[in-house]
């Protein structure tokens, strides 16, 4: 690509500028289990969750603009609106997982919301909640309370910023709802155009970007199965990897049952063959 410049990387993810106001982000078919980037790709993977994103930028257009420009014919490349990022992380948790788990056990709230007593971890909460973080640059993103997002990005900015959240949230979970997928939790990016209008930008309800959960095997009590990695994080606790770098190389079969995951969640959100979408990444668009 002689005509991108490189300005950033991901875990499994490539940003690459095109001109002053256009964007490439290339989806590898890297996974990271406990946030280490394994030696094994998955196939296809990047692909997936290129047609998931864009999936959900069509449908969620009514809610809120996004960035998404066009899909490459290679179906693992977006081009997008270049924006300026908010300094934060938006997170909807719908159900109780997860740092939400974990601040709810300590401190009976997560992120300023008081949550009432004797939940259980995995409990579908009576309302979603909003729960910013900020983006750290190494490690893990940290939960904020409505006050030091207030700070970051102004407390009228965080108003808006919250009611299209929820109102993104509620929108994907329905969708997914109605195909047995519980979206437990998700996160993402929003930016400001030129116009200083908010808009959706990165990936959208992906499950790198979010908790699915097969509805079929919701049981509140514990920590859920997860849709796409359970395979690999079982493999790779079976071998009593440390979960430090380097991960374990995965054996073919692993390698295949998390491909065909991958494939499922794409299927059964999108409802179309994911051979159609290798075919024509745009069908995902319409
Ligand atoms: C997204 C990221 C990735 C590394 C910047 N439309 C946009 N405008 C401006 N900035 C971004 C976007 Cl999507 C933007 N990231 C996250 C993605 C690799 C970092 F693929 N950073």
């Amino acid at each position: 690509m002689p005509e991108a410049v490189h300005v950033g990387s991901g875990k499994v993810r490539e940003l690459y500028a095109l001109d002053e106001e256009r964007l490439l982000l290339v989806a590898s078919d890297r996974i990271s289990v406990f946030d280490v980037v394994l030696p094994t790709e998955i196939p296809d993977k990047g692909r997936v969750l290129t047609g998931l994103s864009g999936y959900w930028f069509s449908r969620t257009e009514a809610v809120c603009p996004n960035h998404l420009i066009g899909i490459r014919d290679d179906g693992r490349s977006t081009e997008c609106r270049r924006l300026t990022m908010l300094p934060i992380e938006c997170v909807v948790r719908g159900y109780l997982s997860g740092s939400g788990w974990k601040d709810y056990r300590e401190t009976g709230e997560v992120c300023g919301h008081r949550l009432p007593e004797g939940l259980s971890e995995s409990d579908k909460l009576d309302a979603p909640i909003f729960t910013p973080a900020t983006k750290a640059q190494t490690g893990h993103d940290q939960n904020i309370t409505r006050e030091q997002a207030a700070e970051l990005i102004g407390a009228d900015r965080l108003d808006a910023v919250e009611s299209i959240s929820l109102e993104l949230y509620a929108t994907a979970a329905g969708y997914a709802a109605e195909r047995g997928i519980i979206i437990a939790d998700t996160k993402f990016e929003l930016g400001l155009d030129d116009d200083g209008q908010l808009v959706l930008a990165d990936e959208a309800f992906t499950p790198d970007s979010s908790r699915f959960w097969p509805a079929a095997e919701y049981e509140p009590g514990g920590p859920q199965p997860s849709f796409d990695k359970q395979f690999v994080r079982d493999y790779a606790e079976s071998l009593g990897w440390d979960k430090t770098d380097p991960g374990p190389e995965l054996p073919d079969d692993v390698v295949a049952g998390t491909r065909v995951r991958y494939l499922e969640a794409f299927e059964q959100i999108n409802g179309i063959p994911f051979a159609e979408y290798a075919a024509e990444p745009g069908t995902v668009l319409r």
